[in-house]
């Protein structure tokens, strides 16, 4: 079954190169891609996850406001009653501080993984890949337990 991935720069951030590879690597993967550009709401997102009963969300910030643009997003997200997996990446944080500080408050905010800008699409899509396979393995795990 074809997995639908929702991809978009998040907040006023105009950077659309990134994505526009990313979207391009993630179709040749064979997903499904909603691109919702540049410059999304938290509630661009959310609600585009939930019309296309998305697998995952993909979060794009290369201007530096990424921590003011998330906050509240996976609220959002458990409020929506969404089941996705969520990754950021790009340029989070202001400046090149310590990465894996940046990473850690990311993953603290509830995304599943955090890229920096150094990131290969394919490296993200092998983790997705491993990341979905994962979940649909443990939902048909849970499908088991309740008919048995
Ligand atoms: C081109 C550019 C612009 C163009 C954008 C044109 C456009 N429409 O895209 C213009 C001139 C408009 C611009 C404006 C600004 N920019 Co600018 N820009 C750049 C620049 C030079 C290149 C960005 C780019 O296209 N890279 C090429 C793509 C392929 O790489 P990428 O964007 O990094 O994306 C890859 C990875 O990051 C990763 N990735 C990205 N998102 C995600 C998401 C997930 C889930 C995953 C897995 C991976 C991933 O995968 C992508 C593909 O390989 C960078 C510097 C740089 N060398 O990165 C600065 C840069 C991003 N800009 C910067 C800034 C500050 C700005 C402005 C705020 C400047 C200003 N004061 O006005 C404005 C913001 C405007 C706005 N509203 O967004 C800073 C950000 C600083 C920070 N984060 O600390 C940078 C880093 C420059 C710098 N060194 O200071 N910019």
């Amino acid at each position: 079954m074809t997995q639908t991935v929702i991809l978009g720069v998040i907040g006023s951030d105009a950077h659309v190169v990134g994505i526009t590879i990313l979207e391009q690597a993630l179709e040749a993967a064979g997903f499904d891609v909603v691109n919702l550009g540049v410059q999304s709401s938290q509630e661009e997102f959310v609600e585009a996850a939930s019309a296309n009963d998305a697998e995952a969300v993909l979060v794009s910030s290369l201007y530096g406001h990424a921590k003011q643009d998330c906050e509240g997003f996976h609220r959002r997200i458990a409020e929506a009653d969404l089941d996705v997996t969520t990754y950021i990446g790009g340029n989070l944080a202001v400046g090149q501080d310590d990465f894996e500080e940046t990473r850690a408050f990311f993953r603290e905010m509830g995304f599943d993984r955090v890229f920096d800008s150094e990131t290969d699409p394919e490296e993200a899509i092998d983790a997705l890949m491993a990341d979905l396979d994962m979940r649909s393995t443990e939902s048909e795990r849970e499908g088991h337990a309740v008919s048995a």
